[in-house]
């Protein structure tokens, strides 16, 4: 059984602790610790956890086998380098950072250990896996575009375009790479389409090495609910992933599926998968399959670029 510690315990980190408490056999959630002192006596009580006010003690005091890092993105590279200090493993939830070079930072501090694994749960969503499944398996020929929505109903409280990118594009960046391999060359546009200057609706054209194309569509103020659909268009076919609805509501003189209002509701089995083959590789476990922290500071290269490419209105070339 191995004995984990969960720093930040809000939207995501609460989850995390539900998930592993009833649904990740081989693993507890020892202790929380949130900087909220009410929301983690709220999570601990809930699940039976002790309460931890100080991250960094959880970290170096050696009671968890490992740490899942769901604070806020900017805490991130810290906390990852305390775990690094202290050899425990951690799950550090996406993004690594906020920007490359802090990042960087963190890769070089773990040099050639494996303790970092990164939260880009989309690796193990049965969507995506599909995808995943119809190139490797040759179904659909070789990839040439990989198109992708991604639809938040509403944004943070005052999101800001950077934060669309690293907090939200970021994920499609990191299946794009997944699915095709790096990218060369990224363009893209924004615009506003709420009362802010934040561009909330991110299109993003990705050229990849290999001369496939990746299309991103982000749109963080969609209204209607939380949507994430992709599509993989080959020589010889397509892959589409197909809405996560379970039934059709006919009511009202409509018919339709219904959308959660945020990712949890269409990621949880992603969420539960990640977990699972996170513990898995405490210990002498297999290396967890999902995303090294290398992978995650190419995300952050690609993100950076992205950004640039938004205010230049330019091609912005990946180098990394
Ligand atoms: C959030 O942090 C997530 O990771 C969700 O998967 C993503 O869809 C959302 O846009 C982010 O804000």
């Amino acid at each position: 059984m191995h004995d984990i510690g969960i720093i930040g315990v809000g939207t995501m980190g609460g989850e995390h602790a539900r998930y592993l408490t009833r649904a990740v056999p081989g693993a507890r959630v020892a202790a929380v610790s949130d900087l909220d002192p009410s929301r983690a006596r709220a999570i601990a009580a809930e699940i039976g956890a002790a309460v931890v006010d100080d991250p960094g003690r959880m970290i170096a005091g050696g009671a968890c086998d490992g740490i899942i890092i769901a604070s806020p993105d900017s805490t991130h590279p810290e906390l990852a380098a305390a775990c690094l200090e202290a050899g425990i493993p951690a799950l550090v939830e996406k993004p690594l950072a906020t920007n490359p070079a802090e990042a960087r930072r963190v890769v070089e501090a773990q040099g050639d250990r494996d303790l970092l694994s990164l939260g880009f749960m989309r690796r193990f969503d049965p969507h995506h896996v599909a995808l995943a499944d119809a190139v490797a398996g040759g179904t659909i020929g070789r990839p040439v575009l990989f198109r992708s929505v991604h639809r938040n109903a509403t944004p943070p409280s005052n999101v800001t375009t950077r934060q669309v990118v690293t907090a939200s594009a970021i994920h499609d960046i990191d299946a794009a790479r997944w699915l095709l391999g790096e990218f060369a060359t990224v363009r893209a546009s924004g615009v506003p389409t709420t009362s802010g200057e934040a561009l909330d609706m991110v299109l993003v054209e990705g050229r990849h090495s290999s001369g496939a194309l990746s299309s991103i569509e982000v749109f963080v103020a969609a209204s209607y609910g939380y949507e994430v659909t992709a599509e993989l268009v080959g020589t010889a076919g397509t892959v589409t992933t197909l809405g996560n609805a379970v039934a059709t509501i006919r009511a009202g003189g409509v018919a339709g599926t219904p959308f959660p209002p945020l990712w949890l509701g269409r990621f949880e089995a992603a969420y539960v998968a990640e977990l699972r083959a996170w513990v898995s590789s405490l210990g002498d476990g297999p290396r967890f399959p999902g995303a090294s922290a290398r992978d995650a500071l190419i995300d952050q290269i690609v993100a950076e670029a992205v950004i640039e490419a938004l205010e230049s209105g330019s091609t912005v070339a990946v180098t990394t």
